[in-house]
């Protein structure tokens, strides 16, 4: 098997290998030339729902930098339009919702039927990728966790705190529940279409599982993230889990049985190794690193991979803690995978 490859599975089963894998965040976006060229001539959903396009926006940093492992280009935000709710992204701005959730009868008019045939895109993407890579490098799926999914369904867009969401769940608990539970039945159903599909491991992203406290992380997102992840346990899928912000719910992520956890820049890598001595633990360089200059982030890259030698373990990744930021300069993405590649024992 090619070594990226090996080297990613590796690091999700524990087994041993020469140095830890390395994937970015947003690792395909708007900081690569080839890609803005490619959303010159394709809209965002267009480069989405084409398999072909999708796959050739995923390619793009592999071919220019030491990365072990590809993550299918596509969106979090695909489940709610699968659903009716018709999201859009104005130019340069973030998504716009056209139908939000706010009452009981906004969500009997989601369209559940059959919605895994409008996100059959998705993994006919994941597909078309992992043909094309060929077993060249490790291939990751994803999908937005549900609560995070619930945060732009009910705000309407993005946001820097989801008020609107966040009262919803406690003047709403019910509608809340039943939502999240819609959103979940989605996301399994999704995320086992990607392993089937080709996918080696799948991602959750909860960007906004830290706006909440611990108690409400346990009762609103903890249950259905669980339910996700033992389905996907049971058909020998890895998962991992990125709860941005949520330092506060380190302590309960292990409640949510997913197999790793993806840290936010903000997270001691060394402290949660000791929390959670038997997972993958995949991060976490601040990206703004990636913007600091070339000596920064070659020192940041080799402090990184000094804290996961603090602890013996084969189950770590290398990995940014939020996704690269558009401004950021290429030849700094490439001088922190050299970096890691150069640590090879
Ligand atoms: O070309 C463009 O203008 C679109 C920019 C863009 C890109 C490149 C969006 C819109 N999504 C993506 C790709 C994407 N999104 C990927 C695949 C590529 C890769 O990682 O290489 C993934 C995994 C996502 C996931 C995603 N989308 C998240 C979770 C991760 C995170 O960044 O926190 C979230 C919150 C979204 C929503 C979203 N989609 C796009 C934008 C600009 C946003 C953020 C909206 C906001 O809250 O303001």
């Amino acid at each position: 098997m090619d070594p990226r490859r090996n080297r990613f599975l590796a690091a999700l089963k524990g087994t041993p290998h020469d140095r830890p894998p390395v994937w970015l965040m947003r690792q395909a976006g708007r900081y690569l030339p080839g890609y803005r060229e490619l959303r010159k001539a394709h809209s965002f959903w267009d480069v989405c729902h084409s398999p072909e396009l999708a796959t050739q926006a995923a390619l793009e940093p592999l071919a220019r930098f030491k990365l072990d492992a590809a993550i299918t280009f596509s969106d979090i935000l695909i489940v709610l339009n699968a659903l009716g709710l018709d999201v859009t992204f104005g130019p340069g701005e973030g998504p716009r919702i056209g139908h939000p959730l706010r009452t009981s009868s906004d969500l009997a008019s989601w369209n559940t039927r059959n919605v895994m045939e409008r996100l059959a895109f998705m993994p006919k993407a994941v597909a078309h990728l992992a043909k094309t890579l060929d077993g060249s490098h490790g291939l990751l799926g994803f999908a937005g966790a549900p609560f995070t999914l619930f945060c732009y369904a009910v705000e309407g867009g993005g946001s820097d705190d989801f008020r609107k969401a966040r009262v919803l769940l406690h003047q709403e608990p019910e509608l809340a529940k039943k939502a999240l539970d819609t959103l979940a039945d989605i996301v399994l159903e999704l995320t086992l279409a990607q392993a089937e599909a080709g996918a080696d491991a799948v991602q959750l992203f909860d960007t906004w599982g830290g706006l909440l406290s611990r108690e409400e992380y346990e009762t609103f997102c903890v249950p259905a993230l669980q339910r996700i992840f033992d389905a996907l346990q049971k058909k020998g899928v890895p998962s991992l889990l990125f709860a941005r912000g949520g330092m506060h719910l380190l302590p309960i992520l292990g409640h949510t049985h997913a197999s790793g956890f993806s840290l936010d820049w903000r997270m001691d890598f060394a402290e949660t190794r000791k929390l959670y001595p038997n997972h993958v633990l995949q991060g976490n360089l601040d990206p703004l690193f990636l913007l600091a200059g070339e000596g920064v982030v070659r020192d940041e890259t080799k402090k990184l991979l000094s804290a996961m030698k603090s602890f013996p373990s084969e189950k770590n990744i290398v990995n940014l803690g939020h996704g690269i930021v558009p401004e950021t300069p290429p030849e700094a993405v490439a001088a922190m995978c050299d970096e890691v590649a150069a640590s090879a024992r």
